[in-house]
């Protein structure tokens, strides 16, 4: 009897690999309920390939280097060489205070001056609107209840300010002021907060591919500390139970080679419990972003 390759096989077999289960695990336990093998092995195949364009990777490029190609896209980061406990970036010497090797999460102390912090509140306290979040079945943007803070983006480069503190951030992540995007800065009041979440744009939503012709994915966030709140507004990583608190001119830096939850990335900002919190978020994307 021959069989056919349904929607639901593919499905179970991107649910089992998104999982963190191996290929031949899969084609494994699709034998063992009674699959044919040259049937588990096409379904297994077509969808891998799915999975792999779906999020950016060029199949081809898997077959030939095996997963390597997966592990080395390059992503945004600090050089950590030799265990730094502080990386001299000329107009800043930043100190090294945390990190993760899985998911890449490094904290960073003294990255802004207490003026630069002063300085980037001046210029957007007056432009502060409620947040916004992409709506990415559509590409537009809409009032989300789960970010309850108010925010403004700067253009690249819009003030000299602004331009000294992104070239910075070239220096220290290693990455192109080119492929960044316009520093947001965002205010919670007491009680704001911003539900976890992930920042890259899921590749499963009909709006992202609109979105991605700007300059590819975000492979990397860095949350800079503008204030320090009187209490609460930690940015968490409930994946690995992780908080840093927030103080002002740190910040806290991750990275995601892949679209998806196993980067661990899942984060979020924990209600500002008194007083003001103050943050200017610098996402980097895979290409130019112009
Ligand atoms: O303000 C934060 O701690 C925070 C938490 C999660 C900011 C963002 N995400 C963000 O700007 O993406
Ligand atoms: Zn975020």
């Amino acid at each position: 009897m021959s069989q056919t390759i349904t929607a639901e096989l593919r499905q179970w077999i991107t649910q089992q690999v998104a999982a963190g289960h191996g290929p031949e695990a899969v084609l494994q336990s699709m034998m063992a309920s009674g699959w044919q093998e040259d049937v588990a092995l096409q379904a297994l195949e077509q969808t891998l390939e799915t999975f792999l364009r779906e999020r950016g990777i060029d199949p081809q490029a898997v077959y030939e280097r095996g997963t390597a190609a997966l592990h080395d896209k390059p992503v945004p980061g600090p050089s950590l060489q030799g265990d730094p406990t502080e990386i001299d970036l000329g107009d800043a010497q930043v100190q090294v205070v945390m990190r993760m090797e899985s998911p890449r999460v490094v904290v960073f102390a003294n990255l802004l001056s207490a003026q630069e912090c002063d300085e980037l509140i001046a210029l957007a306290a007056p432009r502060l609107e409620r947040s916004l979040t992409v709506k990415t079945d559509t590409g537009t943007s809409e009032v989300n209840p789960a970010r309850t803070s108010d925010g403004m983006f700067f253009q690249r480069g819009e003030f000299p300010l602004c331009d000294r503190i992104e070239q910075r951030i070239a220096r220290l992540l290693n990455w192109p002021v080119e492929n960044g995007e316009g520093l947001q800065v965002l205010r919670y009041r007491p009680g704001a907060e911003y539900k976890p979440h992930y920042d890259y744009f899921d590749p499963a939503q009909p709006g992202t591919p609109t979105i991605l012709k700007r300059g590819g994915q975000r492979v990397g966030t860095l949350v800079m500390y503008l204030n320090t709140p009187l209490g609460g507004g930690a940015t968490t990583f409930p994946d690995v139970k992780l908080s840093v608190n927030p103080v002002k001119g740190s910040a806290v830096f991750f990275s995601y080679a892949l679209p998806h939850p196993s980067t661990q990335t899942l984060h979020g900002g924990a209600p500002v419990l008194a007083g003001e919190k103050w943050v200017a978020t610098k996402w980097l994307r895979e290409r130019r972003f112009e």
